[in-house]
């Protein structure tokens, strides 16, 4: 069983690689902001409540995060493993993360791949995705210098708490998407072979 963590700011092409490598490699892919925004379509009690938080550009608590994430675990069993898409983003959800994996897999994250984009591109390219998405949080500058600016606060440190377990990889997330497929493919490549 693998895990792997696909880690990097918004709109750093954690969603689009992410799809592309669970296909690959048979992994379930798992993006907290997916589930919350199927929560909002569905209008249910946690949608109403993320997007109070989505639309400022603020993260949803971790315990309501976290409790969405066991259900999904517990409902989607795959015994090759999965990819984490935007989760964890703060240092209590990566003790989360471990517990759960421990508890429900006797299983651990075996990589963080992180994807590094400058901030200029990363304002672009949700300004760009905002025009035909649909999505609050990408409609305003404002809102998406805001989930920057959390990300550098609050998700940041975790990448302290992967790289003390030599978990951390780094890779350049500028280019084309096949491109930085190919780079993330070679380092799971690495791990399955
Ligand atoms: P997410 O849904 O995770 O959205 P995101 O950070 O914007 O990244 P996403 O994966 O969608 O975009 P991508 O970079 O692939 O989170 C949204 C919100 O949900 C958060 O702000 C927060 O409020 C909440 N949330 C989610 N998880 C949470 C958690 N664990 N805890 C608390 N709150 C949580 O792509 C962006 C754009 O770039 C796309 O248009 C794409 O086509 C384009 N693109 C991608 N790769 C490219 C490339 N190489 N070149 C050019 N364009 C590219």
């Amino acid at each position: 069983m693998i895990h792997v963590v696909l880690f990097g700011p918004p709109g750093s092409g954690k969603g689009t690689q992410a799809k592309l490598l669970a296909e690959k490699f048979k992994l379930t892919h798992i993006s907290t902001g997916d589930l919350f925004r199927e929560n909002i379509q569905n209008a249910t009690e946690l949608g109403k409540l993320a997007q109070s938080y989505m639309n400022k550009g603020q993260l949803v608590p971790d315990e309501v995060t976290s409790n969405m994430l066991k259900d999904f675990l517990q409902k989607h069993h795959n015994p090759k493993g999965y990819i984490f898409d935007g989760y964890p983003r703060t240092i209590p959800q990566a003790q989360t993360l471990d517990g759960l994996l421990q508890e429900l897999f006797s299983s651990e994250v075996t990589i963080v791949l992180s994807l590094s984009v400058p901030d200029d591109i990363l304002v672009q390219r949700l300004l760009n995705r905002g025009l035909s998405s649909g999505r609050s949080d990408d409609a305003s500058e404002e809102v998406i210098q805001n989930r920057i600016q959390e990300y550098y606060a609050k998700t940041n440190p975790v990448a302290e708490f992967y790289k003390s377990q030599q978990k951390w990889q780094e890779i350049n997330g500028v280019g084309e998407v096949s491109a930085i497929f190919q780079k993330l493919s070679k380092k799971i490549d690495a791990l399955v072979a």
